[in-house]
């Protein structure tokens, strides 16, 4: 669309590319935020995008508290706020992430942000310098690679298995690199039904990665955006749980457990930190939307967060069944699945030799959109995965959309063998 209206108008007299700073001309668009809008335009279902399904939206409870905002609260909610954000608010989630993962409040701050993605953008401000080693994951949340990107990092790709980051890998990385007299900056981890691969880190590796951030000096930032969303097995303790020198940053966001419409999440860390993050986010927008942010205090003091976690989690359990099951019955001999607790995604790896990405136009033309390995990848070195989506579209549409992609698969699988 955009492209369209740049050909149209034409570049005229003007090089408006010489105008961009390095760091924009370096800059690449998302490949998730450019598949949603091709989705958006055609009859393809999507697998693609990691969106809540809209018919979860707490509509009612939503407009009840709008009104209780408006009539009692209207001089602050429609005010500017402070950078820290709304100051009930950030208390009612340090009580209720103090309920719920036993996080000792007195010993951190937390800050409330447009997003846990503006968290991930002030973490890359204020944490990494040019050449600094940044740890992710393989494959890891390609938008967390894209903010931190822009700042220039050296990134380290550890792989992961059904049990998240391979941390006795981490531990060779980290001591090779000793040997080299560097450190790595932080490292950066999807602990809980991960995006894109649906794993979850065990409860031996978060107690190592925690020592072994004690042991060779470094941060993690822990981004949780998925585990309240379990629909099976036992519920773990994230990271920031076993953190007792204050090394772990945690990542909430109210996107998959409210709306993602409300641009509000939360980052939780020591003080020194949050202090730093506070005056970066003061120069980007002052403060998050206060007016969201009031009626997310509501939300969440009044129990509906609690109500409203109990009932998507009984809504997305039969999609992600369903996804397993179609799985399970239409896909060729030769494809691999993850089979995640919780979350949003499934992660697939095709036989070597099948390039997702090629393939992706193809699977559109057959009506049927998942995002394509690649670039969940550091490096870009996979090139046979691809993530699915499982909670956007209805079961029969996921089974319908599962049987499309496996016959696409399978005529790539055809067309390989020769
Ligand atoms: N981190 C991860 C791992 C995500 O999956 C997402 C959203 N898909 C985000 C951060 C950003 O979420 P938001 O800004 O909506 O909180
Ligand atoms: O970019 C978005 O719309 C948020 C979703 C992220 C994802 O699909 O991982």
């Amino acid at each position: 669309m955009e492209e369209k209206l740049m050909r149209k108008l034409g570049s005229g007299s003007l090089d408006f590319d010489a105008y961009f700073s390095e760091k924009a001309k370096a800059m690449k668009a998302s490949e998730i935020r450019e598949l949603l809008k091709l989705v958006e335009s055609g009859d393809v279902i999507s697998l693609a995008g990691g969106l809540p399904a809209p018919e979860t939206f707490p509509v009612e409870t939503i407009r009840k508290i709008t009104a209780e905002v408006l009539t009692s609260h209207a001089d602050k909610a429609l005010q500017y706020g402070t950078t820290k954000g709304f100051t009930p608010l950030r208390l009612a989630l340090a009580e209720w992430m103090k309920n719920r993962y036993a996080i000792p409040t007195s010993k951190v701050d937390i800050m409330i942000v447009a997003g846990s993605q503006q968290a991930l953008d002030l973490i890359g401000r204020v944490f990494i310098n040019p050449g600094d080693v940044v740890v992710v994951e393989g494959p890891t949340y390609l938008a967390a690679l894209n903010a931190f990107k822009y700042y220039d990092p050296r990134f380290i790709s550890i792989p992961m298995d059904d049990e998240g980051m391979k941390v006795e890998l981490l531990e060779e990385k980290l001591e090779q690199l000793r040997r080299e007299g560097k450190k790595v900056k932080f490292v950066y981890t999807v602990s809980t039904f991960q995006n894109p691969a649906g794993v979850t880190m065990s409860l031996e590796r978060r107690k190592r990665l925690v020592e072994l951030a004690d042991e060779y000096d470094f941060l993690i930032v822990e981004d949780n955006p998925y585990s309240e969303l379990r629909y099976s097995g036992e519920p773990i303790p994230p990271i920031k749980h076993f953190d007792d020198q204050g090394r772990v940053l945690y990542l909430g966001t109210f996107s998959k457990i409210l709306a993602p419409g409300f641009r509000l999440g939360w980052i939780t860390g020591s003080p020194h930190f949050i202090r730093k993050i506070e005056i970066a986010k003061q120069a980007v927008d002052l403060c998050a939307n206060t007016f969201g942010q009031v009626i997310a205090w509501k939300y969440v003091e009044e129990g509906y967060l609690d109500e409203h976690i109990e009932e998507i989690v009984e809504f997305y359990r039969p999609r992600r069944d369903a996804m397993l099951e179609a799985l399970e019955e239409y896909m060729p001999e030769g494809v691999r699945w993850t089979r995640p607790d919780g979350g949003m995604f499934i992660w697939v790896t095709l036989p070597e030799g099948i390039d997702t990405k090629l393939m992706a136009e193809k699977a559109i033309r057959k009506g049927v959109a998942y995002v394509p390995g690649e670039a969940f990848f550091a490096h870009r070195e996979v090139k046979n995965t691809m993530r699915l989506n499982f909670t956007y579209v209805p079961e029969e549409t996921i089974r319908e959309g599962v049987k499309r992609l496996a016959q696409v698969i399978e005529d790539e699988m055809k067309a390989l063998r020769g």
